[in-house]
């Protein structure tokens, strides 16, 4: 079939199982080629096309609401809701969204990217259907990943107690990106093997009615008999004890099971909850065999190999270097324990987790659970270092300020995929994480400028006892420049020139430093002399170069690569402000106030004006407003 010429899923309302069993090969040979051409979330989504056509055909979308979580599993109901024509440009500049995005299509009624938030959003809507008398059907699809997030089991409590009428699809995979864990995850996996319980309880009632003169009382006890027998059979059904009907296990791949049981779930009043079992990657080898989580996000790749198709790196991975910069330390320091949200592939911890598997947690998806448990080891005197991604720290905001900083814990937060990720987009750019901790009391907050600094960086961090310690680093890789054998200290608070001048300071830090650095490489051509810092400190900044850099009249200009608001730059404001320097020449260059969306780095760079044109330009009006004030 010609998936180009969807329009909207109403087409699925006819067709036999037959023809959709057929639309599924066809949607995973779609996948399979242009996913291997622009990269993307190819396991998840080869796991969810039955299902997703299931979804489609037994519910009325838009007007009922198909709510994903995470929405990285997006892409099928992509191409039923009329955008297949799109996807050569997913995730691309001005492209497709690799996330639902309601400015793409009415039936995209929740935005994600984050993970854990469609059942409080169902919650919502179903509250407001409710309050205007509707009659639409509310569903939400979870991944047994997402289903670990704090977020996720607040609103199962809440909507177990409310009985709203929610029709919850867990969809089961046994792997988050990694494989999931976690007692839950050991309560699914109980569930998974335990047979199916509707039919169990069906039967049994059915059978009790048939026994004469006693069996209808029987019958009419099988509500109270229920719990004994679902114990009986599988040992806790936590589902149903939170409030919601519970079936399954549905076979995810199984056209007859999916219908049949999201009928069941249809006609059911209050929370129900549809067990769906699937497989990861379904239907491409090396999708399918992975076990540890390389397919669950991949770039482009060969499709009948399966090889990544890699683009020659200057330096290491930032996630390797400082991970095994930590591991390296923790052979020293038995102190030293590493903690990770779900995310041991990505912050590369697999190497401390087979050295060291005391001392590496995988907590799930659960960064305040993290943050705060880091606190606690740290009040037991051990170096918890925690691997965490700038836009997901978000999560851990109190946990940061109220359990970290105000009890000045020695936590070491390794902040990755700090500044503009690219592909993700808005719900992943690491540009928040300045303006969110600077002003907290306590915690001294780094960027490095290559990678040899960054290994120096954790070091400082782990030798550093007095309280909180953050590491910015970005996406990607280092310059490849050399790295030193011995690890030192850098002293806390302390910038360094890089490039002496006369006539502007650029003041600046980690991926901003090479425009720095060329833009004054420029001016020199023009005769203007710029003096280049790495103001490596983002708290505490090195305040006697501020002073001395004040005092001289130099004018600043600040550029950082996350927002601008509560930036690096506002600091230098604030403190210039402060210190009655009130004639100071300073201008910031960074992220303007607005969401920036999915794109290559460069590209967004551009589009935001933080590019090496963008800095000359800017230094060219700060020279003759300095003269116009002189
Ligand atoms: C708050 C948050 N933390 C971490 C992530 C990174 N992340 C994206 S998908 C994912 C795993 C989700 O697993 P699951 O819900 O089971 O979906 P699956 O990919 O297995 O279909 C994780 C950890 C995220 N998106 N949001």
């Amino acid at each position: 079939m010609d998936l180009t010429a969807i329009q909207n899923p109403q087409f699925l309302k006819n067709m036999s199982n037959e023809q959709l069993v057929q639309l599924s090969k066809d949607i995973r040979q779609f996948l399979i080629e242009k996913l291997s051409k622009t990269g993307g979330h190819i396991g998840p989504n080869l796991g969810v096309v039955e299902l997703t056509i299931a979804l489609h055909k037994m519910f009325d979308s838009p007007k009922d609401k198909l709510i994903w979580d995470v929405g990285h599993q997006s892409y099928v109901h992509k191409i039923l809701t009329g955008r297949a024509c799109q996807f050569d440009t997913l995730r691309q500049y001005k492209g497709l969204c690799g996330f639902p995005k309601r400015s793409e299509s009415e039936h995209d009624v929740w935005e994600t990217g984050h993970s854990s938030t469609s059942l409080s959003a169902a919650m919502g809507m179903a509250i407001a259907r409710d309050l205007k008398g509707t009659d639409e059907y509310i569903v939400p699809i979870i991944g047994d990943g997402a289903l670990t997030g704090g977020m996720a089991l607040e609103a199962l409590n809440h909507i177990g107690h409310e009985k709203k009428d929610i029709i919850v699809i867990l969809n089961d995979n046994e792997m988050s990106i990694a494989p999931n864990v976690g007692a839950l995850h050991n309560i699914l996996g109980r569930l998974r093997t335990a047979g199916k319980y509707r039919w169990v309880k069906d039967e049994l009632e059915m059978l009790l009615k048939k026994i004469p003169a006693v069996g209808g009382k029987l019958a009419a006890t099988a509500e109270r008999l229920k719990d004994s027998i679902k114990y009986l059979l599988v040992s806790g059904v936590f589902f149903e004890e939170l409030g919601f009907t519970y079936f399954g296990p549905v076979d995810g791949h199984n056209f007859d099971d999916l219908f049949e049981n999201l009928q069941y779930a249809k006609k059911t009043k209050g929370p129900v909850l549809v067990h769906v079992i699937t497989k990861k990657g379904k239907g491409y080898h090396p999708a399918e065999n992975d076990k540890v989580g390389t397919w669950h996000g991949t770039g482009p790749y060969k499709i009948e190999t399966g090889d990544f198709i890699q683009t020659k790196q200057a330096g290491p991975s930032w996630s390797k270097l400082v991970s095994e910069t930590v591991r390296k330390l923790a052979r020293e320091d038995e102190r030293i324990v590493a903690i990770t949200p779900a995310m041991p592939v990505g912050s590369k911890l697999e190497g401390f987790a087979s050295e060291f598997p005391d001392r590496m947690y995988d907590v799930g998806i659960a960064e305040q659970h993290a943050a705060t448990m880091a606190a606690g080891l740290a009040t037991q005197g051990m170096k918890p270092f925690l691997a965490i991604y700038s836009t997901f720290l978000q999560r851990a905001y109190d946990q940061i300020v109220h359990d970290i900083c105000r009890q000045n814990l020695n936590v070491f937060l390794g902040i990755d995929r700090a500044g503009l990720v690219g592909a993700d987009g808005e719900t992943h750019q690491g540009v928040f994480d300045i303006a969110f901790l600077r002003h907290i009391p306590n915690i001294v907050l780094m960027m490095p400028k290559d990678e040899n600094e960054g290994q120096h960086m954790v070091y400082t961090a782990l030798k550093y006892d007095d309280g909180p310690i953050a590491l910015r680093f970005p996406r990607g890789n280092g310059l490849g420049v050399p790295l030193d054998d011995e690890l030192k200290q850098i002293p806390i608070g302390t910038w360094e020139v890089l490039r002496e001048g006369k006539d502007v300071a650029i003041l600046t830090f980690g991926t901003t430093i090479p425009m720095a650095l060329e833009a004054a490489d420029q001016l020199a051509k023009e005769h203007i002399s710029v003096k280049v810092v790495n103001a490596r400190f983002i708290k505490p900044m090195d305040e006697a170069m501020l002073h001395e850099l004040l005092q001289a009249n130099m004018p600043i200009l600040t550029i950082e690569e996350a927002v601008l608001q509560g930036g690096f730059g506002s600091a230098v404001l604030e403190f210039a402000h402060d210190h009655g320097y009130y004639g100071a020449v300073i201008e910031r260059m960074g992220i303007p106030d607005r969401f920036i969306e999915h794109g290559s780095v460069n590209q967004l760079l551009q589009e935001i004006g933080l590019t090496t044109a963008n800095v000359v330009e800017r230094i060219s009006t700060l020279i003759p407003r300095k003269q116009k004030r002189a």
